[in-house]
């Protein structure tokens, strides 16, 4: 791998750049032992199954580097599971190694607190632009992309991709994860489900009856695509966060078509446009939640007017499958630390921990506090049901601090012990829900009412009698510390 990762990085031009990159992440992968180099797969059918596959059935899955690709040139490659383990993760996000997933929440939030977004620096040129195609010469169908599942309307370039768009009011730049379809030579599909930022903006050019600029970017640095799928303020350049994450601005190429900024040791970038009058046929996809939720459709697509690639593309995929399939690490350090923060802000005291089980893509959260009143643990759950899973979040579970919400068996044993489905239970109506959801109706699909409920479950011992709770069973600090003296560490093994 080394040997190639040489080969192929060379470029004929010197770039006077400092940013790393995903040849960069590539390389700590593989020196960590965790890249797997696989050659001669096809793009249909064969890279989507192999990816599914090796994530459920090894324990230890590697990240997988696609190379020889059926009917494409060897070198245009597909990378998947770019970050295959949590001391992965935790050094993605700049974090002292550690396997243990509360400790990295922990670590994060306090690296949140003197985070400060850093802006971008324009360069006139970076590797992206070793090679151009505008007009006649477009054709995305010669990229490798996959045919990623069977039921599929198509190949997907964009699955771990990077989209970037401005806000027509006020030059505001939105970096996100969306999927796109390769529907022609010079078209592709975009999948923005509502309420995410740039549809927004979308809704804003069409409005006004414009076409809305896209710049989208198949291949960078794995931080920068953790930035674009993961919900941060409105109006936040995710650029600029990652920035803040790196200490050093992401060096970024002006677009001369759309003045998007890209970054400009991208592997693959589309410039293009959004027409609000022209239609195409757009999926289905199998989707993250482990279902075709969403049927073909007519969407707006993007038509592309230019494509700068770097000699030997890297595509950054992300195999959607059934969860817990291909694993977010570093998202969901970052999703918990999130809503630890955002309770805290909220004024909720004696907050333990938070986790969201993994299963659930952060659709489950549990959150554990030390009790300090009435209705302290009713609070915390209200509040977090509001902020998990973006707009598929089902079920908040809050639980006494003697429990690791990171260790789903103490957390079913809490809720089956010190919950009671009467009482515990309470149902929120109404709340934000999208097409995505498998569970949304028919009915609701068609009046395009995407709303549900959220469940918190208090699992905490009732405060008012507490302290009557029976007591646990187990062997006390004291005297496991005796028997570890007398039967020594070797017993327990
Ligand atoms: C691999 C992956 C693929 C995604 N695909 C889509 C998608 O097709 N459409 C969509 O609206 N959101 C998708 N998301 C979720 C968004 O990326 C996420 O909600 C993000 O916050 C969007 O950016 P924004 O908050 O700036 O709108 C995807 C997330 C991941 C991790
Ligand atoms: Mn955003």
């Amino acid at each position: 791998m080394a040997q190639e990762t040489a080969r192929q990085t060379g470029s004929q031009k010197a770039f006077d750049l400092s940013n790393p990159d995903l040849r960069d992440w590539l390389r700590i992968v593989d020196a960590a032992g965790k890249l797997r180099v696989v050659k001669g797969a096809d793009w249909n059918l064969e890279i989507g199954a192999l990816a599914e596959m090796v994530c459920l059935e090894s324990s230890d899955p590697p990240c997988l580097l696609f190379d020889e690709i059926k009917d494409h040139p060897a070198g245009w490659r597909v990378v998947n599971h770019a970050v295959p383990s949590m001391t992965l993760a935790a050094m993605l996000l700049g974090l002292p190694p550690s396997q243990n997933h509360l400790e990295l929440v922990k670590a994060w939030r306090q690296r949140m607190q003197s985070l400060k977004h850093v802006p971008v620096r324009i360069e006139p040129d970076g590797p992206v632009l070793e090679n151009t195609w505008r007009g006649a010469d477009i054709d995305m169908f010669r990229f490798p992309a996959p045919f990623w599942h069977e039921d599929d309307g198509g190949r997907f370039i964009g699955t771990g991709d990077v989209i970037i768009t401005r806000d027509p009011d006020n030059g505001q730049i939105n970096v996100g994860t969306y999927r796109m379809q390769v529907l022609d030579r010079d078209k592709l599909g975009l999948y923005i489900a509502p309420a995410q930022h740039a549809r927004l903006h979308r809704d804003r050019y069409f409005e006004r009856g414009q076409k809305m600029p896209v710049v989208a970017v198949f291949g960078t640095h794995p931080l920068l695509f953790q930035a674009s799928s993961m919900k941060m303020p409105l109006g936040v350049n995710e650029m600029e966060w990652v920035g803040g994450v790196l200490g050093q601005p992401v060096e970024v190429i002006e677009g001369p078509i759309t003045g998007l900024p890209f970054p400009a040791n991208a592997e693959i970038v589309v410039e293009g446009f959004i027409d609000p009058s022209d239609l195409m046929d757009e999926g289905p996809f199998g989707e993250f939640t482990g279902y075709y939720a969403s049927a073909m459709r007519k969407e707006t697509f993007v038509k592309v007017e230019a494509v700068y690639f770097r000699n030997d593309p890297i595509i950054h995929g992300a195999q959607m499958m059934r969860p817990p399939g291909e694993t977010h690490r570093a998202r969901q350090i970052i999703n918990d630390a999130e809503t630890w923060a955002g309770l805290e802000a909220a004024g909720v005291p004696d907050v333990r921990a938070v986790a969201s089980v993994p299963v659930t893509c952060n659709g489950m959260v549990v959150v554990s506090i030390r009790q300090r009143y009435s209705g302290h643990a009713q609070q915390a759950g209200m509040i977090t049901a509001q902020t998990i899973g973006l707009q598929l979040g089902r079920y908040v579970v809050v639980v006494d601090e003697d429990i690791d919400p990171s260790n789903v068996d103490e957390v079913l044993w809490a809720l089956w012990t010190r919950s009671d489905p009467e009482t515990s239970l309470t149902i929120v109506p109404n709340c934000r829900s999208q097409p995505l959801d498998p569970r949304l109706s028919p009915d609701r699909r068609i009046t395009r009412e995407y709303i549900g409920s959220r469940a918190v479950i208090d699992a905490t011992r009732p405060f008012h009698w507490r302290e009557q709770f029976p007591k646990v069973v187990g062997t006390s600090a004291d005297l496991q510390a005796k028997m570890r003296s007398k039967w020594g560490e070797d017993f327990f093994e």
